[in-house]
């Protein structure tokens, strides 16, 4: 369990960065700044709330999030790493890889001259991961907390052989009625469709989504745009590292069978994920990192 006391003296700013604990043991960080506030459990270095000032917010939380030692949070910003979806060959690994659900230690928390925050996070390893990752590796997850929210997912190479990875910022962004959004910058991309069995498909316009959605989207680099006519905004993705773009929405059923969606939760989220998934893998060289950076940002409706 994580020392709340020690946390705060070590890295709390009065007023502006503050540790406490939340719910199933779990310990967070809320970040209060002049244009935005986070929230960012430990566990899995995972945002699960970034709300600019004047804003709603613009992260996806389920209403029947579980919070609990060891699982996944629905919602916020989950760490896939070191794979995405399922491990390639072993099928007790867990799905998304490990990151998501260990506990990360924080090792900065600054103000920036604008006014946003940094915090950095730590992966912290354990019997378990090094047994699924037997690779000496350091990965830090720098989280920008502003009028944008910036990632930065560094994984560097302590030992002397490459290392291949995948990794994403499976993100829940909220939406006003996903059957009303549009996404932008995926035009003519060819996509692994995961409801028709992996095959192989090209978007053709926009994306819209009025059904099970689960796509892979390769050699996908453009800024993305959700664009939402309901909440009247644009969520920008920019993204550095980063060679696919993963979309995803539940639906009615599969939401239902997950139980930790809520009633309806499926209409007010999109996943729009930056990743480096299915063949798109990054090789690591020895004394190299590997940056998945990622930027959202809110704009108005055109
Ligand atoms: O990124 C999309 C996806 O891989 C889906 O296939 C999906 O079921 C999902 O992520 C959620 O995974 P989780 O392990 O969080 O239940």
């Amino acid at each position: 369990m994580a020392d709340i006391s020690a946390l705060n003296l070590r890295f709390g700013i009065p007023g502006h960065v503050t540790f406490r604990d939340a719910p199933g043991g779990l310990a967070v960080v809320e970040v209060a700044n002049n244009v935005a506030n986070a929230t960012i459990a430990l566990q899995g270095a995972h945002v699960t709330n970034w709300t600019p000032n004047a804003a709603e917010p613009v992260i996806w939380l389920s209403p029947a999030a579980k919070f609990a030692t060891g699982k996944s949070i629905r919602g916020g910003v989950p760490i896939c790493w070191p794979w995405f979806g399922p491990h390639a060959t072993e099928s007790a690994f867990p799905g998304h890889g490990f990151a998501r659900t260990v506990p990360w230690e924080v090792t900065e928390a600054t103000m920036l001259p604008g006014g946003a925050t940094r915090l950095t996070f730590r992966l912290i390893e354990n019997e378990v991961t090094r047994a699924q990752w037997p690779h000496a590796v350091q990965v830090e997850n720098h989280v920008t907390v502003g009028e944008t929210l910036e990632f930065d997912l560094a994984t560097r190479n302590l030992g002397n052989k490459e290392i291949t990875i995948g990794d994403a910022l499976h993100t829940y962004f909220k939406v006003g009625d996903v059957r009303r959004i549009s996404i932008h910058g995926l035009e003519d991309c060819s996509y692994l469709d995961k409801v028709d069995g992996g095959s192989s498909k090209r978007q053709s316009g926009l994306v819209t989504i009025m059904a099970e959605t689960d796509r892979i989207y390769i050699e996908s680099t453009n800024d993305c745009l959700i664009d939402d006519p309901v909440l009247r905004r644009r969520i920008r993705i920019t993204k550095r590292g980063s060679r696919t773009t993963v979309v995803w929405n539940p639906w009615i059923e599969k939401a239902a069978k997950m139980g930790d969606f809520g009633d309806n939760g499926y209409l007010g989220m999109v996943c729009v994920e930056s990743a480096n998934a299915a063949n798109d893998v990054v090789k690591i060289a020895p004394g190299g990192t590997h940056h998945l950076w990622v930027r959202y940002q809110v704009e108005p409706s055109a």
